[in-house]
């Protein structure tokens, strides 16, 4: 038996001396059998090696029986192959086949032969041994990863909240309703409550990295049915600047670490990132409209900004500000949820957009309860039915501010996919629930 405790990753062979002896397992990529030799494209997660077996190889016969994408160790010599690359290969002593793959696959795993994104995200778990598909989740991790990194040095608490809950905070069109015994319940469609109550409670800044549902009836680019949300909020702002201030702050610091720990997978994907400079320019809804309109648009002062508008503004902006990130602030109230401070029919919420796509909504949140209950009524919501939103208010609330990031969306736009399914390992919309 092959003793994979000595297993080394396929990219490891190109640091080894000619005549070292190695082990290796992952996929049987390809197989060619030329007669006097024979090749094994060996793929495992950190890239591919050329396995070289020669006729004296006890196993050589046995070889073509190999169907591709079965499962390997072998073990054997590292040599300098004969191609003008150099690259190392390795030349095999044994092959063991820890499981053997149904010859008949159901997608072309090398994008060769091009296949629909609906089989692809079926067949899924081939789909993502493509390496284009695995960097995708590669820098996904990294973007988690830099995020924490950053919030643990902000003193930010995280912390883990209900996903079955009682009420929505987002709108009751969206909700999804849970069988929970005798009770009435859903599926969290974003932290909002449970983030502005751990500040409630004197925790001063926290964030979460979680999933979030909403029942969206369209199907675009951009939504998702389940999605995560980095949902951050802290306590004490003077207005809702110092949100913005620290989301800017954050951002770079994902740009940066994913620029300079992700460089393979950004060439792989051809995808460059240009760290944007602080402070990200603030645009008034007023002032996006008018840019819109410079451009020929036609729209009213209270426009509510749609998909194509906020693309158009993108590219404005690019073109104006030299940046692919900017603030979109002071929306008119009527446009933002109820627990968003106002002054005087604008409130304090805004978005943040990159390359053309809101990643982010936030703002300086209401927290006089008088004034929030008022806001709820104001929208036509029947008050009591948010008692359980409001009653921590009653108690002592500073004023604070926060936001949710769609961490779909902002790997989609980093990478410049065209559609967030691209995004997300397992992506659930109104028509997919498998795999
Ligand atoms: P909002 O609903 O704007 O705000 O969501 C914040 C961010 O989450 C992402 N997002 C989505 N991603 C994929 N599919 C969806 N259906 C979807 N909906 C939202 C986007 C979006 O910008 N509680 C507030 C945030 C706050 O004020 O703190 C909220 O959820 O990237």
């Amino acid at each position: 038996m092959i003793d994979l405790h000595k297993r080394i990753f396929t990219n490891q062979v190109q640091h080894r001396a000619e005549g070292d002896d190695v082990v290796l397992a992952g996929w049987a990529a390809d197989i060619r059998n030329l007669g006097k030799i024979a090749f094994i494209k060996l793929r495992d997660r950190e890239g591919f090696v050329q396995l070289t077996a020669l006729q004296d190889f006890k196993q050589f016969a046995t070889l073509k029986d190999i169907p591709k994408e079965s499962v390997v160790s072998v073990h054997g010599k590292v040599q300098t192959g004969k191609q003008k690359s150099g690259a190392k290969e390795v030349v095999l002593h044994d092959l063991e086949v820890l499981s053997a793959s149904d010859p008949n696959l159901p997608i072309d795993i090398s994008g060769t032969i091009p296949t629909s994104l609906d089989k692809r995200l079926d067949n899924r778990f081939l789909d993502l041994r493509n390496p284009r598909n695995l960097a995708i989740f590669k820098v996904r991790s990294m973007v988690n990863w830099a995020v924490r990194q950053f919030m643990m040095k902000e003193g930010v608490i995280e912390m883990q909240t209900p996903k079955i809950i009682s009420q929505g905070a987002e709108g009751g069109a969206t909700l999804f309703p849970v069988v929970y015994y005798d009770k009435k319940a859903y599926l969290s469609q974003s932290q909002q409550l449970y983030k502005q109550m751990m500040l409630i409670a004197g925790f001063e800044k926290v964030f979460e990295i979680g999933p979030s549902f909403r029942a969206e009836k369209s199907h675009t680019m951009r939504h998702f049915t389940e999605f995560t949300q980095i949902d951050f909020e802290m306590s004490f702002i003077n207005d809702e600047d110092d949100v913005l201030g620290f989301l800017e702050r954050l951002f770079v610091h994902v740009c940066t670490t994913v620029n300079e720990l992700c460089q393979e997978q950004l060439r792989m994907l051809g995808v460059t990132i240009d760290v944007p400079t602080l402070p990200f320019p603030r645009i008034t809804v007023a002032k996006a409209i008018e840019l819109l309109n410079e451009e020929g648009a036609k729209l009213p002062p209270d426009f509510d900004l749609g998909i194509e508008e906020e693309k158009k503004l993108g590219e404005l902006i690019r073109k104006k500000f030299k940046t692919d990130a900017y603030f979109i602030t002071k929306y008119p109230s009527s446009q933002r949820a109820f627990y968003i401070m106002n002054d005087n029919g604008v409130s304090r919420g805004f978005d943040f957009e990159y390359r053309g796509t809101e990643l982010v909504s936030g703002g300086q949140r209401e927290h006089r309860y008088p004034v929030l209950c008022k806001q709820i009524e104001g929208k036509g919501l029947v008050l009591k039915t948010f008692d359980f939103y409001t009653m921590p208010f009653k108690y002592g609330a500073p004023p604070h501010g926060g936001f949710g990031l769609g961490i779909d969306r902002l790997t989609m736009k980093l990478l410049n996919l065209e559609n967030i399914r691209e995004a997300c390992l397992f992506p659930r919309d109104p028509e997919r629930v498998v795999p």
